[in-house]
């Protein structure tokens, strides 16, 4: 919804959103969704889907890294990686910043999202002109997860809120689909909503993924323009520990969040969210 100069987000029947635009640059409605791409005052440009944010040029740099870095400098050899969703591009950019990456993969429903990130947010998309170690599937996640076994070393579920088409996403036989589709040392992370906005949700995922998974754990990042600005990612992992690997190990990389230091400290958790997880 936007009314006058302002994007107004209802993130919660209770709570609204708002910011200053400069211009709304582009609106359509996808086989899938309604997408929008509005330049703000604080964030920049902003790609909304459904009316929610999902990523601004200000702050996409907290959600890409930290959905990315944390897996992959666990893993010791993330050759082939999947993302799910991401079509903005933000997650496979920080992937291939991984010299051990020899390919990643992008599964993304909605082709319109890649082409209008391209147009409007060059600076997230850059790995999907062309980059030779990115591939680009326009398919269901779901789908592209169940058909495939044992081909990943790391799978990142990007995805929008659990309504509509990542619905699914979210689901326990998805994340066992998931776990077949890694190889025997595999790692997935997903973007998991907000612990203050959606306690429930990171409760039955958690639950359901620790059920499938040997090692599973979660933490957070601070994003504001989602909602609460608090937000979660959990990781799971068949063989290594997130929280064990040698940081003073971790390769310096072209990174403004994520930091060796940080991949350890934010699995130190706050008691409330610690509480979710029992
Ligand atoms: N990188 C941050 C942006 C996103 S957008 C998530 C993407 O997931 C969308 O482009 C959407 O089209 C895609 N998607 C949804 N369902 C599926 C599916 N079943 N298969 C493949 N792709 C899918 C994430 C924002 C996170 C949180 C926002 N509050």
């Amino acid at each position: 919804m936007s009314s006058g100069f302002f994007y107004t987000e209802e993130q919660t029947p209770n709570l609204r959103y708002s910011c200053k635009i400069n211009k709304t640059l582009h609106t359509e409605t996808t086989p899938f969704q309604e997408l929008a791409m509005i330049d703000t005052v604080q964030w920049g440009r902003m790609l909304v889907l459904d009316n929610m944010v999902m990523t601004t040029i200000k702050d996409e740099f907290v959600y890409h890294e930290m959905i990315s870095h944390v897996a992959l400098n666990t893993h010791p050899n993330p050759k082939k990686v999947m993302i799910i969703g991401g079509g903005d591009g933000g997650a496979i950019r920080e992937a291939v910043k991984h010299d051990k990456v020899e390919k990643a993969v992008l599964c993304e429903i909605d082709g319109r999202v890649i082409e209008t990130s391209k147009e409007y947010l060059p600076e997230i998309a850059s790995a999907l002109f062309g980059h030779p170690k990115v591939e680009i599937l326009v398919a269901d996640g779901v789908k592209h997860i169940e058909e495939n076994e044992g081909e990943y070393d790391v799978i990142m579920v990007d995805s929008t809120e659990p309504v509509g088409p990542a619905e699914g996403l979210f689901a326990a036989d998805f994340y066992k689909a998931v776990y077949r589709a890694l190889k025997p040392d595999g790692i997935m992370v997903a973007q998991t909503e907000s612990p203050f906005v959606n306690a429930e949700l990171i409760s039955r995922v958690y639950k359901d993924i620790k059920g499938i998974f040997p090692i599973t754990k979660l933490y957070l990042a601070s994003i504001p323009t989602y909602p609460s600005g608090l937000w979660s990612f959990t990781i799971a992992s068949k063989v290594y520990d997130p929280e064990a690997v040698d940081v003073s190990t971790i390769p310096e990389r072209d990174t403004k969040y994520y930091t060796p230091a940080l991949h350890k400290a934010v699995f130190s958790l706050p008691k409330f969210v610690q509480d979710l997880l029992k």
